[in-house]
């Protein structure tokens, strides 16, 4: 009797552990970095380090808080994965209560492992680039508060721009208080069936928070996966913990026959540019002028009734009185 309930409970515990198994299944081991970081040797298997990045036990450390510095990482094998969600856990923080910046970028691109300035890495970029923006570089008054997180698919010809935060070349984006959290920051980069999707877990509950969902958006395979990071007149730590990219197995999808491999990077969908002053509403304006007249012209309407109904009296008043 005992022995068949120890039985029935270590076939149990299997079960969960053989479901946690085949859940991780879906990572693919050759686009994730986790701990412990080093294959043998010093060289992480798959992922090339440049710049300023230093690797310690617990840590990628892209920039430290100095001026002036710029590191990334990138993942040498393409990704051939055509449904994907690549999850970041990462640290920014540093002295500055103020003042603090760059930031820095999680990207899809053709052009990887080549140093540059949109935040250590190149512009006119092929490819997605999900850019955590800590810093505003633009004066005038903007429509939204920093860090700030957004999205740009580019097919080599536009051009990242600084003094506007990148705004006049978003696809969308959200606020995002990530600095100087002491509980985990993570973020998710999904790509499913055209659709893009960042989502967020900056309040440790464990759960996914929508930052933006773009539809719409080709992505070639064949890319590779990095990180970088820079420092400039200000400064933070950008730190790494940990890479994830899943599979996203979609077996009642009809395109997955469809070679994506030469494919040129679009959006279909942009967000205006940000510095436009919002509209006075005129529709709403001439909907109170129209109620007013209607109200007007009922009011002269039952004057009218009335003053004829009166006169109508008066001329029946006389000629009764004409009879008498
Ligand atoms: C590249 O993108 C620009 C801007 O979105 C667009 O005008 C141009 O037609 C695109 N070129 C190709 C080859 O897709
Ligand atoms: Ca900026």
């Amino acid at each position: 009797m005992f022995v068949k309930e120890l039985i029935f409970i270590s076939t149990v515990l299997l079960y969960v552990t053989n479901a946690e198994w085949n859940t991780k299944d879906f990572m693919k081991r050759e686009h994730s970095l986790i701990k412990p970081y080093y294959g043998t040797g010093i060289d992480i298997p798959f992922w090339q380090f440049r710049g300023t990045t230093i690797i310690t036990p617990n840590y990628i450390r892209l920039t430290d808080d100095t001026q002036s510095k710029r590191g990334a990482i990138w993942n040498t094998a393409p990704v051939n994965v055509k449904n994907w969600d690549l999850q970041v856990h990462f640290k920014v923080h540093g002295k500055g209560k103020d003042l603090f910046g760059d930031g820095m970028v999680i990207w899809y691109t053709k052009d990887y492992m080549i140093d540059g300035p949109v935040f250590g890495s190149k512009d006119y970029f092929h490819g997605l680039a999900v850019f955590l923006d800590t810093y505003s570089n633009h004066n005038g008054p903007h429509n939204h508060q920093h860090p700030y997180i957004s999205g740009m698919v580019n097919n080599g010809t536009l051009s990242y721009d600084h003094d506007r935060d990148g705004t006049h070349t978003q696809l969308a984006g959200c606020e995002a208080k990530i600095r100087n959290l002491d509980h985990d920051t993570h973020i998710s980069i999904k790509y499913e069936k055209d659709v893009l999707t960042v989502s967020t877990d900056f309040e440790k509950k464990a759960a996914w928070k929508q930052c933006f969902q773009v539809k719409g958006v080709r992505l070639p395979t064949g890319y590779h996966i990095g990180i970088s990071a820079s420092t400039g007149e200000l400064s933070d730590n950008h730190d790494i913990m940990s890479v994830r990219l899943f599979e996203l197995d979609l077996p009642d999808d009809p395109e997955t026959d469809e070679d994506r491999s030469k494919i040129v990077p679009s959006a279909v969908f942009f967000e205006p540019p940000r510095d436009h002053v919002d509209d006075p509403k005129p529709s709403s304006l001439s909907g109170i002028k129209i109620f007013l007249l209607m109200l007007l012209g009922s009011v002269a309407i039952v004057a009218c009734i009335v003053m004829g109904i009166m006169f109508y009296q008066k001329q029946q008043e006389k000629s009764r009185k004409r009879f008498y």
